[in-house]
């Protein structure tokens, strides 16, 4: 009997260890996948805290015997004063050296502050793994932007918006009883790129979130997160008084309304003292705001700016505002509504802005806002999940978006500059408090994303909050080496990739400056002829003018004039579509479908080759991507290869039902060569996607 339980236990054994490589590749661990090892390095520490043992933990969890011994300690210790460190660090910094610490090599990792010791514990492991030498260690790094955090569109019910990657992480139902150990998880990967701040809740908000109940359940989360140097933020309910007080009222200016503010400010810090404060959308989409009551983004604002600044807390107020009884070009709407009020918020108030002035698309125009508000801390707002570049499926790279916005010059300074990067890190204007958002691509999915080149992009994103001045590759080089291996036969190809995967989206979806090309709702795949919503502005006809005389959006002064929305040498040369980029061609302007292009070619023989660029890249990638299988681990390999074929399908039904709206509309043929869409133009109206997933 004996005998037979131990077979069946070896039998197990040698089970599990045959699933148990398998299972260690599916993504879960991220780009913190550390080389097994047995043993760790001596980790000695100035002081015990939270934080600090959790920097300490991290390092025997992932340095293996890489380097003897570390030590993580502040300036304030001797032997970190010893090392006369020259560059300051703020509270957030750090430096890494390797040196002598009483007669015995050591790696220092040094910080003012505890938080720069959790950073830079995170540096080291990352230096290691993306193939650095242990030995001559010399980092040092400090964030250039202050508030880096990620917005959760996840609704109380576990739904979340524009989520592909499953239900929410956050069990609001057995919280605060119950922590999950994914949230542990989730606030390492979070710190391990210095996320600081996590807003739990969808900006289309309940107000069930700042009841008591509610309130208790975020505690709970804030207690794991602290640890990790992330601070909690609620967005709020704008009609909460309103709704959850009983009041008349929820107007901003009313005394018992900002009475009931204060107070639920307190009741929130007094659960959670470190509380980083709320986000709001307001008078956008159907949320209620100060317009309501007829009062101005800044009366809101500066409202709940008061009831959370006794506390240090702030507002990040979004400026995603347009309206469907607003004549006015939704382009335009956002700078209309908010520069007048530049000067008029409260100091612990951020006006977040998206990082075009629609929404979201594959390529925009950076907002203009950012050029226009010189007294107001504006933060930036991106999307890291691909709400418009084919959701959950898709492989694209979003480290290029992001690098786009932020290089671009505003021209709002003498000569050139400064950057949208320059604005929102506050060198521009001398602002203390300064941020950036992303929008969360992740959830119960075993591997977070959804797939693992989605991680990347929150990757990407962590890494740009950090230091805006990074470049889109380089950052795709470390997440590739850490999250396959650093092996450049392994990083190159996968880095080309990713660097041609978002204009390959760009050339299918919406080439040359199109936008807003997708079906109604759920917002996967075309629908170029949508004319008929009862939202103006929710119509892609309105942001294509696609007639027999041309396509694209005039916002000259002959159109719109958006482009008055710039500053006076950008809108010169945004004026003339010679002098305007061609990928922003069509949102600038309204032209002939017979426009020669820089190329020579006319503007219809550009969109299609555009549209058959797209489709090719894709094609390339899936090449790209058999080539390596030999050095991926199949779980990982097949699944992206399932998704990159469901992408090519996307890409060539996005080219062809474009292409089949065209030429409905334009009576043009192909250009010699092109295909013809594989179906007529009905059949694309008829495709129908009723559960996409995401659509709220
Ligand atoms: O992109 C749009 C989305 C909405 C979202 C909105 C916003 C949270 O389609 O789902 O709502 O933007 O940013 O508020």
């Amino acid at each position: 009997m004996k005998r037979a339980i131990s077979l069946c236990l070896g039998v197990a054994a040698s089970l599990l260890a045959a699933v148990a490589p398998a299972r260690a590749e599916d993504g879960y661990r991220l780009w913190l996948r550390y080389p097994a090892a047995s043993a760790s390095s001596t980790i000695e520490v100035e002081k015990s805290t939270p934080i600090i043992d959790t920097a300490a933990a991290e390092l025997r969890r992932g340095l293996g015997r890489r380097v003897a011994r570390v030590l993580l300690a502040t300036t304030a210790d001797p032997r970190v004063a010893a090392l006369r460190l020259a560059q300051p660090l703020g509270d957030e910094g750090y430096a890494i050296r390797s040196t002598q610490v009483a007669g015995q090599p050591t790696v220092v990792v040094a910080a003012e502050g505890e938080r720069g010791l959790l950073y830079g514990a995170f540096a080291l492991l990352r230096h290691l793994d993306t193939g650095g030498a242990a030995t001559a260690i010399d980092l040092h790094s400090a964030p250039r932007i202050k508030l880096r955090v990620i917005d959760h569109w996840d609704n109380l019910d576990g739904f979340v918006e524009r989520g592909y990657a499953g239900r929410s992480l956050w069990d609001w139902w057995t919280l605060p009883e119950h922590i999950d150990p994914l949230y542990l998880d989730y606030a390492r990967a979070n710190a391990s790129l210095g996320i600081n701040g996590i807003v739990l809740n969808n900006v289309n908000a309940k107000a069930d979130s700042l009841t008591a109940a509610y309130i208790a359940k975020a505690a709970a989360l804030a207690e794991v997160l602290r640890p990790y140097g992330i601070k909690v933020y609620l967005s709020a309910r704008f009609s909460a008084p309103h709704d959850l007080g009983g009041l008349a009222t929820g107007d901003p200016l009313d005394p018992a309304v900002r009475a009931w503010w204060a107070a639920k400010a307190d009741e929130i810090y007094r659960a959670i003292p470190d509380f980083g404060g709320f986000l709001v959308k307001a008078n956008s989409e159907g949320q209620p705001g100060p317009g309501d009551y007829g009062r101005t983004h800044a009366d809101g604002a500066n409202m709940l700016a008061a009831a959370v600044a006794p506390h240090g807390g702030v507002v990040m107020w979004r400026a995603f505002v347009y309206s469907e009884v607003n004549p006015e070009d939704r382009a335009k709407q956002a700078y209309s509504e908010f520069q007048p009020l530049d000067g008029k918020f409260a100091d612990n108030v951020l006006v977040q802005v998206k990082n075009g002035a629609i929404d979201f698309q594959p390529r925009e125009p950076f907002h203009p806002l950012f050029g226009a508000m010189p007294r107001t801390p504006l933060m930036l707002e991106l999307q890291i999940t691909k709400e418009y570049l084919g959701q959950g499926t898709s492989l694209a790279y979003l480290g290029p978006l992001f690098e786009e916005v932020l290089n671009a010059n505003t021209y709002r300074g003498e000569g050139s500059g400064p950057t949208v990067a320059q604005v929102i890190d506050g060198s521009a204007e001398g602002h203390e408090l300064t941020g950036i958002a992303g929008v969360a691509n992740v959830g119960r999915s075993r591997d977070w994303s959804g797939s693992t080149f989605n991680q990347a992009n929150w990757y990407a994103f962590g890494r740009l909050a950090w230091d805006p001045g990074l470049s889109a590759e380089a950052i795709a080089r470390e997440w590739a080496a850490q999250t396959f291996s650093p092996d450049p036969r392994v990083v190159d190809p996968v880095v080309r990739i990713m660097m041609g995967s978002r204009e390959a989206v760009v050339d299918y979806t919406g080439p040359l400056g199109l936008a807003h090309q997708m079906a109604t709702g759920h917002h996967y795949g075309p629908g170029p002829w949508i004319a008929d919503l009862a939202r103006p502005e929710w119509n892609p006809a309105y942001y294509n003018r696609a007639d027999a005389g041309g396509i694209g959006f005039d916002r000259t002064k002959a159109g719109s004039d958006a482009i008055g929305q710039y500053a006076p040498e950008l809108a010169r040369l945004l004026a003339d579509p010679r002098t305007t980029p061609e990928s922003e061609l069509l949102w600038f302007h309204h032209l002939a479908w017979d426009f020669r292009m820089a190329s020579g070619r006319t503007l219809w023989e550009e969109l299609v080759a555009h549209y058959d660029a797209g489709v090719a890249s894709v094609v390339d990638m899936r090449r790209a991507w058999d080539a390596l299988r030999p050095q991926i681990d199949a779980e990982r390999w097949q699944k992206t290869a399932d998704f990159l074929a469901i992408e090519e399908r996307d890409a060539r039904w996005w080219r062809d039902a474009s292409l089949a709206y065209w030429m409905s509309v334009n009576g043009l043929p192909l250009p010699a060569g092109a295909a013809p869409p594989a179906h007529d133009l009905a059949w694309y109206k008829a495709q129908s996607y009723p559960y996409a997933p995401g659509n709220p």
